[in-house]
């Protein structure tokens, strides 16, 4: 087998049957692979490579396993920037093959800029922003180096990899030495190794102790708890505990339904359920977090002293994330997620009683008052409502974002759908294309709620829901500006609009012609997706 044929083969190994991608002609011997396995293995291609690779990370979010994304070297590399980078902020484990020039063409170590066609060095690019990142010199190094990539993404706290292979290099056959190399990449093994069941129970009981010595626990719950495939884990252990718990912005659509759900936590959050949060951690006196690395946007950092009262216990996964503290005196468990919520949901000794502990965090949780912001997500959460369970919803950056947290609180109690977000990049122009991936992971219908500047960014994807005929629905929250910016203009420059409004340099395409163009369905009103592609172009102020 040649490099390209053993990677595609090894994908379809892995149970992964979806590549998202865009050519370019050292991928070709990558295309050829994937043309001989296309009854096992589908290659979508998107319009822009950053669109490739926010697909991948939606599906990946979507799917809760690895995507994978291939690339050419150049502008392909360099267009899959943003999604390389949205995947290491959010941790999402994705493995982006680039093809590279010839090596008889590298520029190697020397000052000039470029010896092959369209040659730059990825690897020095993409280095900060992935767990590992390598150009594959020698054909037999490929499974190794694959095999390492990949168990390297999905183990510990994850992330994305990036393999750089030459194009002679993925043309040439592979010995069975090269496979038989493979075998000695344990990552995995020995990243379990670490939590044999000594260091679970110690992690236990020190969670245990912390949660019963408190007379008001609180749990905050993060984003990891999901990427350590947990989130059944979380459930049984909430349920025994009972402690009340709240969420950072991207775990909102944890367990929404429990009875100890007390909303989410962070600068986006208002009214009852995020102002009541911030009200809970000054009155907690002891928090501890789960797969949370308490982002400056979740602690409100700047404005207020955390957890004032608490003892503050954190666990996470990555020892690198635990070097940042936030408190005095914070204590640090780094554990597994899944292995440490199985233990604690399985606890003998049992929780303490904190029934009226929930019962003040509920009266908090309800008292609390609405912002004018919660009154005009109160549409957007009917339609919320409305939708089929499975339907995964994609959320972009800006006063949108906040309006469609706001809207999944104002659904009390009730299952949310899974909402994906780009929550430590931020990035416009994640949304439409993480919902593309998110179909694919799901099979079904799939809502992307986005401003009218963020679906400018990628809005060449509408050629694939339309060709494709995808049961995708974009939802444009159009306020004609970029509403984010306005809204510091207004804050901080007596509304004196740059770059921000209509009469000011930005402008909101006509949606309707573009729909037109395009060839999907154009509406005003929320309503559910008919199975064809849709733009819903609603008209708010805000
Ligand atoms: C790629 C990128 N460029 C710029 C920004 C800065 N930014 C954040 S929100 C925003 C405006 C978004 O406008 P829109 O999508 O219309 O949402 P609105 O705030 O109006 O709801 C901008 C420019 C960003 N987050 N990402
Ligand atoms: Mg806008």
């Amino acid at each position: 087998m040649t490099v390209s044929e053993y990677i595609v083969d090894y994908i379809i190994r892995q149970g992964i049957c979806d590549v998202f991608c865009y050519p370019g002609s050292t991928l070709g011997f990558f295309l050829e692979a994937l043309r001989k396995r296309r009854g096992e293995i589908a290659a979508h291609l998107n319009y822009h490579e950053q669109a490739s690779a926010y697909a991948a990370c939606g599906y990946s979010l979507a799917a809760e396993k690895l995507a994978v994304c291939l690339i050419m070297q150049g502008p392909g590399a360099t267009n899959a920037v943003s999604g390389i980078a949205d995947a290491w902020l959010d941790s999402i484990p994705v493995i982006f093959i680039a093809a590279q020039v010839h090596t008889s063409q590298f520029k190697g170590e020397s000052k000039i800029r470029q010896i092959g066609v369209q040659e730059i060095d990825t690897i020095a690019i993409v280095k900060s922003i992935t767990k590992y990142a390598k150009t594959v010199l020698k054909a037999d190094d490929a499974p190794y180096e694959l095999e390492r990539a990949w168990q390297i993404a999905v183990s510990g706290r994850k992330g994305p990899v990036l393999l750089d292979i030459p194009v002679d290099i993925s043309r040439t056959e592979i010995t069975e030495r090269g496979v038989e190399k493979a075998k000695e990449a344990a990552v995995l093994r020995r990243y379990y190794d670490r939590f044999d069941a000594g260091v679970i129970e110690g992690a236990a009981r020190e969670v245990v102790a912390a949660i019963n010595a408190g007379a008001r626990p609180l749990v905050i719950a993060g984003a990891g708890i999901r990427q350590a495939n947990a989130v059944e884990e979380f459930k049984t252990f909430i349920d025994a505990a009972k402690t009340p718990f709240v969420t950072s912005l991207p775990a909102q659509d944890l367990y929404t339904e429990s009875p100890y759900y007390e909303g989410f936590i962070g600068n986006l959050a208002s009214g009852s359920a995020g102002g009541g949060a911030v009200e809970m951690t000054n009155r907690a006196d002891v928090v501890v977090t789960f797969g949370s690395r308490l982002s400056n946007r979740t602690i409100a950092e700047g404005n207020r002293d955390f957890a004032p009262n608490a003892r503050l216990v954190r666990v996470d996964i990555d020892e690198d994330e635990l070097t940042r503290n936030v408190k005095e005196n914070e204590r640090h468990v780094v554990c597994d997620a899944r292995l440490l919520l199985a233990r604690l949901g399985a606890e003998k000794a049992g929780y303490n009683d904190f029934e009226g502990w929930r019962n003040v965090c509920e009266d908090i949780r309800l008292t609390g008052e609405h912002e004018a912001g919660s009154k005009i997500a109160r549409p957007v959460a009917d339609f919320l409502g409305k939708l089929p369970q499975e339907a995964v919803c994609t959320c972009g950056s800006g006063r949108s974002k906040a309006l469609l947290a706001r809207a999944l609180e104002l659904r009390e109690r009730a299952r949310v759908n899974r909402v994906l977000f780009t929550a430590g990049l931020g990035a416009m122009g994640f949304a439409f294309p993480a919902a593309i991936g998110a179909y694919h992971a799901t099979g079904k219908p799939v809502y992307c709620i986005t401003g009218d500047g963020c679906m400018q960014m990628n809005i060449q994807e509408l050629n694939y829901i339309a060709h494709h005929n995808i049961p995708a629905t974009i939802v444009v929250l159009n306020n004609h500006r970029l509403g984010q910016i306005a809204m510091f203009q207004d804050r901080n420059f007596s509304s004196n609009y740059f770059a921000s409004t209509e009469d000011s340099g930005y402008h909101a395409p006509d949606y309707k012609a573009i729909a037109g163009a395009y060839g999907v369905k154009y509406s005003n009103d929320l309503h559910e997706n008919s199975g064809r592609p849709e733009i819903i172009d609603v008209e708010f102020d805000w």
